[in-house]
Order: structure tokens, then C-alpha cells, then sequence
């Protein structure tokens, strides 16, 4: 008997653990879609070991006066390059806790990165013009995505079970941009709608 409970235990935790795929649906107070909104999961059975990777570029590229991406979501110690594609200089800083740093005044066709060592956000701004303005949302987990301009977006590959989901967008009116909730991911496929207040103020702080 004792042979067989081992057996069943040995059995329950080799197998791999049941995942679906999550979608959600960010709409703002109007039921209109929000773009740029990021997701995160996080299982309560955990996150892997190991380096973090998306298949998106950690790029923040300077053109027409703007950065691009606006929103880039990049895994805990990951290194973003920011090339200038403007005729202009740039100087691009950010003072947000944890993520402080800053890229003095470089020009057209350079390059430079920085690698982003604390899970959070940083704001980025440009010294030279105060219009530009994105955000870096560093995260601890491998399942994360940002909405389109469908404002929906699916994170695969998640575990079956208990969960946190959270939203965070630059004007998001939640403490900290951020709605977190507490779910149970089903073995298939599940959805989440999040509707909240989107009519704050972008800004660089
Ligand atoms: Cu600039």
C-alpha cells in the first residue's frame, strides 16, 4: 500500500502540469479597447528558473520625435537598445525608482542600451524634447503581453490552477497603474475581462 501511495505521488508530480491559454479583453469605462495595456501572470505554483525570453526585440528606437515602442515589456535583467534614427540628438533618461539611469545626448545612426535589473516600470523621457515619453515594464514572469489595438491579447502556456493576474497601463487610475486579480486557470482555453478607468495622465514621473 505504502509502495503504491509513493507510486501515485511519484506519478501526480512527474507529469507536466496541465496549461492552457488565457485570453484577455482591456477595455476602458466606455467599453472601448485599450491598447499597450500589460498583463502579467503569475502561477501560484511558481515561475521557471532561468533567464526570461520573449520573442519580441528589446528595442526602444527614436524616430520622428517619438520612441517606439510606447510600452515594451521586457523579462528582469534584460538589455534594451535604444538606436536614434532621427536627424537629431537624444538624451533619454529615467527616474523611476529601481530603474534610475540615463543616456547623455548621442545622434543619428548611434546606438546605446541599458539592462533593466529591477522588476517594475521605468518612464522614459528625453531631455532635449519633453513631448517623447515611453514606458519599460520589467517583469518577473515569462507569461506577460501587451494589448493591441484590439485591446485584447492571449498569454499561452499557462499552467492550469490558481493564479494573480494583474493589468498595469500608464493611465490606469489604480494605485500603482495596476489592477491585480486572483484567478483559476483552467487545462484549455480561459478568458478574463478587465474593464477599468483609463483617463489618467500619462507622464514621465
Ligand atoms: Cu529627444
Amino acid at each position: 500500500m505504502r509502495l503504491l501511495t509513493s507510486l501515485i505521488i511519484a506519478l501526480i508530480f512527474s507529469t507536466p502540469a496541465f496549461a492552457g491559454d488565457l485570453t484577455v479583453q482591456v477595455r476602458d469605462g466606455s467599453g472601448q479597447p485599450v491598447r499597450d495595456a500589460v498583463i502579467t501572470v503569475h502561477p501560484n505554483s511558481g515561475v521557471p528558473a532561468g533567464p526570461i525570453r520573449f520573442p519580441w526585440p528589446l528595442r526602444i528606437s527614436q524616430e520622428d520625435l517619438q520612441f517606439n515602442p510606447y510600452v515594451l515589456i521586457v523579462p528582469v535583467g534584460g538589455t534594451v537598445s535604444f538606436p536614434n534614427l532621427d536627424r537629431v540628438r537624444h538624451h533619454v533618461y529615467s527616474f523611476s525608482r529601481g530603474n534610475r539611469f540615463e543616456i547623455e545626448l548621442y545622434g543619428r545612426d548611434q546606438t546605446r542600451s541599458h539592462v533593466f535589473t529591477a522588476p517594475g516600470v521605468a518612464a522614459l523621457g528625453c531631455n532635449i524634447h519633453d513631448q517623447m515619453l515611453a514606458y519599460v515594464k520589467v517583469v518577473d514572469t515569462p507569461w506577460a503581453a501587451r494589448t493591441g489595438p484590439t485591446g485584447d491579447v492571449v498569454v499561452t502556456g499557462i499552467p492550469a490552477g490558481g493564479a494573480t493576474l494583474r493589468v498595469w497601463h500608464p493611465r490606469l487610475t489604480n494605485r500603482g497603474n495596476e489592477i491585480a486579480t486572483v484567478f483559476t486557470m483552467a487545462a484549455g482555453p480561459s478568458r478574463q475581462f478587465i474593464t477599468g478607468d483609463f483617463s489618467g495622465r500619462a507622464s514621465v514621473r
